[in-house]
């Protein structure tokens, strides 16, 4: 029998520690509730959130360079979920998966779903990849895919997406996501506004095969792998093709996926004015696309990102309805807690965006007081939540220190054994 993580090892690391926890708790609890806030209240909105973990981030992820193997990885799509679940148990916030295809194509779909069910798990977004050429496929991708010149290439692309959402139904998921490597890397190689409209007659044929009660998210990325030009390169192409396709049509935003210094909580704000906000893919990055852990570099800017988020869901806005996805590559960290610790960075700015002060920051903007309104978003994001965070993994049986709890379990030395590495074993974005 693979080796567990069990409930009895997380429960006794907590004992440890739960006596300070109570403590560090009921201080805090104290200084809310001078500023009129109910720190139970907190704690239920932090036990419902949730956030989604990529398949393609469980395995040690490369760069363009290289990429370092660690011990124990997963080598398969099972393994995978394994891995998922352990992220599970121990922050209680990441039921959901998202799963790329075909690297983590499965045999049976029939038999990773209720393997995933057993596991308290279920695959929530499907993601299609044509930006690689797979073994044994007739025709290249290396100039494009749904948007290609030649409509042979198109067809295979479409197809491919066709075949994501058949798996994705018998699989139990509800969304669909798209992100396209097209581009150019020379000025003159596509013609801009062709590529665009040969990419709507592709995401039209998708669209059309969405099972009702999906969604379809589509990604932009200004550039990389091309270094010119992209297709889909920004979120105004994104709304367009959203609003082409119609209501079940998404922007999904990656926080990568943005030249450096870009307001991304505005796109954020703009998308969700326009009812067309699908969620995101939650890294981190100081340059480009680095896919750093949440909260890693930019942490302020996580807190603003949900301070709009959490402005929209305290107002109902109709048809709110984000779905948050982590996508990161694990260069040099156990990707599991890295993952934990993403998903922590990812509840702490979330119960932070909850603590600011709307009716004074409302006030502030009305007065046109620029500095009281920042100072309200200020109070929030230098509260120290962790004991909120702790309190609700506690509660819901998770770990008080899941990192800590995860290293002492001595999982990831049991998987080493019981995974010994294979040659060409793939794992991961390389
Ligand atoms: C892309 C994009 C996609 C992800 C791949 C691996 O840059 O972020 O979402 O699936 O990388
Ligand atoms: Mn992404
Ligand atoms: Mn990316």
């Amino acid at each position: 029998m693979p080796f567990e993580l069990d409930a009895e090892h997380i429960a006794a690391e907590n004992r440890k520690q739960l006596a300070a926890l109570e403590d560090d708790y009921d201080h805090l609890g104290r200084q809310l509730a001078r500023r009129g806030v109910d720190i139970d209240g907190l704690t239920e909105r932090a036990l419902g959130f949730r956030v989604s973990v990529p398949s393609w981030g469980v395995g040690t992820g490369g760069t363009r360079f290289a990429r370092f193997p660690g011990p124990g990885e997963p080598r398969n799509v099972f393994e995978k979920v394994e891995d998922c679940e352990v992220v599970f148990k121990l922050t209680r916030s990441t039921p959901g998966i998202s799963l790329h295809i075909p690297w983590d194509k499965p045999d049976s779909a029939a038999e990773l779903r209720s393997f995933a069910q057993a596991r308290g798990l279920y695959v929530d977004s499907m993601n299609s990849n044509t930006f690689q050429d797979q073994a044994g496929q007739p025709l290249s991708y290396k100039f494009g895919s749904l948007s290609h010149t030649d409509p042979a290439v198109r067809r295979q692309a479409v197809e491919h997406n066709l075949e994501c959402l058949r798996l994705g139904v018998k699989l139990g998921a509800r969304s669909h996501t798209v992100w396209i490597g097209d581009g150019g890397n020379f000025p003159g190689q596509v013609h801009f506004r062709k590529a665009l409209d040969r990419y709507l007659e592709s995401m039209r044929e998708i669209y059309a095969a969405l099972p009702d009660d999906w969604r379809v998210f589509m990604e932009h990325k200004l550039y990389e792998p091309a270094f010119y030009s992209t297709v889909i390169n920004d979120w105004g192409v994104s709304y367009h093709c959203a609003r082409e396709l119609g209501p079940k049509a998404f922007c999904l935003v990656d926080l990568g996926h943005h030249a450096p210094n870009v307001n991304i909580e505005m796109i954020v704000a703009r998308l969700i004015q326009f009812g067309k906000l699908a969620g995101f893919h939650f890294n981190d990055s100081k340059y480009g696309d680095d896919d750093l852990d949440a909260g890693s570099i930019k942490p302020f800017q996580l807190f603003l990102i949900f301070n709009e988020l959490v402005d929209a869901e305290l107002e109902g806005v109709e048809g709110f309805r984000p779905a948050y996805m982590l996508d990161q590559s694990h260069n040099v960290t156990d990707p599991a807690e890295s993952l934990m610790a993403s998903a922590v960075e990812l509840l702490r700015a979330y119960v932070q965006a909850h603590l600011v002060d709307r009716a004074a920051l409302r006030e502030s903007q009305e007065k046109c007081d620029a500095l009281m309104a920042l100072g309200a978003l200020k109070q929030a994001f230098t509260t120290d939540v962790a004991p909120i965070l702790a309190t609700a993994r506690a509660r819901s049986g998770g770990a008080i220190d899941p990192i800590g709890t995860f290293r002492a379990s001595g999982y990831r030395k049991r998987k080493a054994e019981e995974r010994p590495a294979r040659a060409g074993v793939a794992a991961g974005i390389v």
